[in-house]
């Protein structure tokens, strides 16, 4: 029988001494965390006969992938953030929390603080106007008992026709096709925007470049994300994944789910008041109560513009 080097008692005290669990000082929960990859990482390493050559690639990869700005996006793509969904979701199904919408991965891509409007607004800067096709999205937001909500925070984002979002895309004006719109006296909030584009991830970065040794394409279906927060509800982070798209049910970042397929509705019947084509999307939101103050707010990963 061989000895595993990476399982000796002697590696192992090794790597505790690694984390820092011989000193008192620092975080005891990182420390925990630090001494399980460290553990794992050279357990990984020994099975699977990792050569120096692979893992210094592995090294020089992270130093590419962070430089690039793309940790984000390639944990999204390898299906680790729809995985804290499916961890969270089996949470509440434990503790018997259930019903009201789906919540779906929230990206790499939200920005902080978009401009505030009541009940409606438009989010398209009209620097598109001759390429895009103007949508109107609307719906309500609903308590468990099926009442709507006033007052209600809708924070949604979405692409550009090419695909790409605003800030990342330098290109597009300040919060071009972001915005916060709180819910009427009928809980409902309201739209005019374009019809966005699928994301890709860009060809030439590093999350392409791993997709690409999987086999796997980095396209996602055209969508348009959701904070919905509510006092007394819990947040809900969410999208509408757009009904038509070639990527639907073929997401790289797998956050396509049932009850979040939005319909959209092409007409070109001028009732709207723009010439020409223009698309109907409407999606309604269904809150949970929140079991205390902190299920009212989102998560409070690091992100872009964040608010003190
Ligand atoms: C996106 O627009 C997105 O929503 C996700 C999850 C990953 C990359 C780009
Ligand atoms: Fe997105």
């Amino acid at each position: 029988m061989t000895v595993k080097i990476s399982q000796t008692p002697a590696t192992q005290a090794f790597f505790e001494e690694a984390a820092g669990f011989r000193n008192d000082a620092g975080s005891p929960r990182l420390k925990c965390i630090v001494q399980r990859i460290l553990q794992d990482t050279a357990r990984l390493i020994e099975d699977l006969e990792i050569s120096e050559d692979e893992f210094w690639h592995a090294v020089d990869y992270l130093n590419r992938l962070g430089g690039r700005g793309e940790a984000g996006l390639l944990v999204a793509g390898l299906g680790i953030e729809h995985f804290l969904d499916l961890l969270q979701d089996a949470k509440d199904a434990q503790a018997g929390l259930g019903g009201g919408t789906p919540r779906t991965i929230e990206g790499p891509l939200y920005v902080a603080g978009a401009p505030l409007a009541e009940g409606q607004v438009r989010m398209d800067d009209g620097s598109e106007e001759n390429v895009a096709i103007p949508m109107f999205l609307e719906g309500r937001v609903f308590d468990p008992q099926g009442r709507p909500l006033a007052g209600a925070t809708v924070d949604l984002w979405h692409a550009n026709t090419r695909g790409t979002y605003s800030f990342f895309d330098q290109s597009q004006s300040a919060f071009n096709l972001r915005r916060r719109i709180v819910t009427d006296s009928e809980g409902r909030y309201r739209a005019r925007s374009i019809v966005p584009s699928g994301y890709g991830c860009d060809p030439q970065g590093p999350t392409q470049e791993c997709l690409d040794l999987l086999g796997r394409h980095g396209q996602r279906p055209a969508h348009v994300h959701f904070f919905i927060s509510a006092p007394g509800h819990r947040h809900l982070t969410t999208q509408i994944n757009l009904s038509g798209d070639q990527y639907l049910w073929d997401d790289f970042a797998y956050a396509t789910r049932d009850g979040l397929v939005g319909e959209v509705v092409f007409r070109e019947d001028g009732a709207r008041g723009v010439a020409g084509r223009y698309a109907e999307l409407v999606f309604d939101f269904h809150l949970q109560q929140a079991a205390d103050s902190e299920a009212e707010a989102r998560s409070k990963r690091p992100r872009a513009l964040q608010e003190a």
